[in-house]
């Protein structure tokens, strides 16, 4: 028996001595909400820096709600990058994401400390951008389409069939779309409009970028998306118009969580930390990544959409960030929209 404990402790002491690369490799779980191309060069460019192997998965910003909230009492994910802060400050809002005080809040935007906050600091912000549309300018001209420059000029009948949005479900951008209409219009007259617009929408998709990417392919002729992932498929070289609208929009403060429970605490932390630095953020753009950085040091990509540029609204976080209205929301569009969607 003796010998059993010798071996034992022999073997402790030599893990201890172990050079790093040797002992079991440290692991991160991490759902990315982002566009896949900087999903993917966010994880190689931690891999390589940290040597912790990330095991990533690409969801949309309401399916990974949908999903940590379904997990709650056994979380398999760590840390959450990337997607609209609404539904990051719905999760914080009902326990599901911890509180981290980085180190690195005093580099960052005002707004992005004001997210991590609001939200007892069980979130921060990492880019914000605005919402718009992008339109494929050849398919404009070629079927004599009007240039969409307002909210109002979308739901013309001319536009039959020619315009696709995610559907606010599955997506944070249509979410911030949904939000932003009934802060414009109030909420009636937002859905009096979804449904006019309704009758112009092919499709809602699951993705909040794929609209854009569809009308840059000449798949459709507009789609209600962020601007800067229209700005993205300017920058792939595809004929396609980003746009603000006339009438004012909202804007996303997208977000990072640790989930409550993470069983990689320490990698989430150096995870998170590491996001939140101006070099990190600076190579947002090698992606065609074109959300403004939340640390102030990062480099702005000439080609992102300037805030002072577009007539925002003041965006109500606190109230379309609530997990009860993002439901009330959510219910009256799935009743109103989507039960007669194309
Ligand atoms: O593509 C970048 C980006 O627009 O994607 C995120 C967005 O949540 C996309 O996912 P959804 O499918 O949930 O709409 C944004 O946060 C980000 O700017």
């Amino acid at each position: 028996m003796r010998s059993v404990f010798a071996i034992a402790a022999a073997f402790a002491v030599g893990l201890q001595m172990m050079p790093t690369e040797v002992r079991a490799a440290e692991n991160l779980n991490l759902i990315c909400s982002a566009d896949v191309v900087i999903c993917e060069l966010m994880k190689g460019m931690f891999e390589k820096e940290t040597g912790i192997q990330v095991n990533m998965v690409r969801l949309s910003s309401g399916e990974t709600y949908a999903k940590i909230r379904a997990e709650a009492r056994n979380p398999k994910t760590d840390i959450w990058w990337a997607g609209t802060g609404d539904p990051h400050l719905q999760a914080a809002s009902e326990g599901l994401t911890q509180e981290y005080k980085s180190p690195m809040l005093d580099q960052l935007q005002d707004w992005a400390k004001k997210q991590a906050e609001s939200a007892g600091y069980k979130t921060v912000g990492v880019y914000a951008g605005a919402l718009g549309w992008g339109y494929n300018t050849e398919i404009v001209k070629t079927k004599g389409l009007k240039e969409a420059k307002c909210w109002a000029d979308l739901v013309d009948p001319s536009f039959k069939g020619e315009i696709q949005i995610a559907n606010p479900n599955s997506s944070g951008t249509a979410y911030t779309a949904l939000a932003s209409l009934v802060q414009i219009m109030g909420e009636d007259k937002a859905f009096d409009y979804l449904k006019q617009l309704n009758a112009n929408v092919s499709q809602y998709t699951k993705s909040g970028s794929a609209p854009v990417k569809a009308a840059a392919r000449g798949e459709t002729a507009l789609g209600i998306v962020f601007m800067h992932d229209a700005v993205a498929q300017i920058a792939e070289g595809f004929p396609v118009k980003a746009v603000a609208p006339c009438e004012g929009t909202g804007y996303e403060i997208g977000s990072m969580s640790i989930i409550k429970g993470a069983r990689n605490l320490d990698a989430a932390k150096k995870w998170y930390d590491w996001a939140l630095t101006a070099e990190v953020q600076s190579h947002m753009k090698e992606a065609k990544s074109f959300q403004l950085p939340s640390n102030k040091s990062a480099t702005v990509p000439p080609e992102a959409p300037k805030f002072e540029d577009i007539k925002l609204i003041d965006y109500d976080f606190k109230t379309y960030g609530d997990p009860a209205k993002r439901k009330e929301l959510l219910d009256r569009w799935d009743k109103e929209i989507g039960a007669s969607a194309n």
